[in-house]
């Protein structure tokens, strides 16, 4: 079986002048972006070993969220460096790949980023709501992973796929379809998985580790959650939502929380056919994700861009600033707005 699958034309007519700019820089700049998943970090580890091969000297910087523990033994973790973006120096560098980042704020909320930035940057997304920023753009929608728009890029470029490569991007891969499971996996994905698991066939063992890394709070956390419950709209739709008082009293780590994975059994429910997990990360600060049984009546990316936050059809998120009962009521209504419930 030849490694070749067809290239999205999005990412064939964009692969040449994405290389031509790497070409024309030395010292290469990458992120992973607020509160990262497997798709950020093994993204910009497997684009860093990749540049560092065309003989690029590269810099991944943890963000703005620490990097967590499950992702640790991911090839190259090690070298990400612990700074977001307004702590370094951009002067440093020649050029900023943003990777799986649709917005500015995805690549740090602690202050505004303007572009153009002092030094060139290229945005290489798949989200829908990726705002388009930065000097060159390859945004593609029709991947369910970045992970995958990196692999498409890399055979355009002739990287060979090396094992360190190929266990960054599978995790992408794996995780961000919910384990193949998600809209847009088809067979070209699935194909582009295969090739990555030949070249690494510990596969199994990396996903072990990255899906029992769970800390204590993370369980304590879903009981909280289970038990914030409410239905509404005739059933259509359960919010959790959880009260900062609650993940105090119990010593919970609402960042840690945030990662529990309990915004997918709520969508496991017949009927619930939208969930939003809503957790006051602090007073007056909520953090929101949605999940859909079906994205294709229940767009919640258009639900959570309503709000001022972004995603995918059938996940999606945003952050309010308001009190847990206001952006409660805001939630509803725009679902009844958006959707006619
Ligand atoms: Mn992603």
């Amino acid at each position: 079986m030849s490694k070749d699958i067809d290239v999205s034309p999005i990412i064939a007519e964009k692969a040449p002048i994405i290389l031509e700019e790497i070409k024309r820089a030395n010292r290469i700049l990458l992120h992973c972006h607020p509160s990262p998943d497997p798709d950020s970090v093994g993204s910009a580890l497997a684009m860093k070993f990749a540049l560092e091969g065309m003989g690029k000297k590269v810099t991944v910087i943890k963000g703005d969220s620490e990097i967590p523990l499950a992702f640790k033994h991911f090839p190259g973790a090690d070298s990400i460096v612990n700074k977001n973006f307004f702590e370094i120096d951009l002067s440093d560098f020649d050029l900023f790949i943003s990777l799986d980042s649709a917005s500015q704020q995805m690549i740090s909320r602690k202050g505004d980023i303007h572009f153009p930035l002092q030094i060139r940057s290229i945005n290489i997304d798949h989200h829908v709501s990726n705002t388009l920023y930065g000097d060159i753009t390859l945004v593609d929608h029709s991947s369910p992973a970045l992970a995958f728009v990196l692999y498409q890029l890399f055979l355009v470029w002739n990287i060979e796929i090396n094992h360190d490569i190929a266990i960054n991007m599978f995790m992408g891969m794996y995780t961000d379809t919910g384990g193949f499971k998600y809209e847009g996996v088809d067979y070209r994905f699935l194909k582009c998985a295969t090739e990555l698991v030949k070249v690494a066939p510990d596969f199994k063992k990396a996903l072990f580790i990255l899906e029992n890394s769970n800390s204590k709070d993370a369980i304590y956390f879903n009981a909280v959650a289970l038990d914030c419950i409410g239905t509404y709209l005739n059933d259509n739709v359960v919010i959790s939502a959880i009260p900062n008082k609650r993940l105090v009293e119990k010593g919970i780590d609402p960042v840690v929380a945030s990662g529990s994975g309990i915004e997918n059994q709520l969508k496991s429910v017949i009927g619930w056919n939208i969930s939003a997990l809503m957790i006051e990360i602090e007073p007056n600060k909520i953090k929101i994700s949605f999940r859909t049984r079906d994205s294709e009546r229940f767009d919640v990316s258009k639900l959570a861009a309503s709000i001022g936050g972004g995603g995918h059809k059938a996940a999606a998120g945003a952050i309010l600033n308001t009190s847990l009962e206001e952006a409660e009521k805001l939630v509803l209504s725009k679902i009844k707005e958006l959707f006619n419930l």
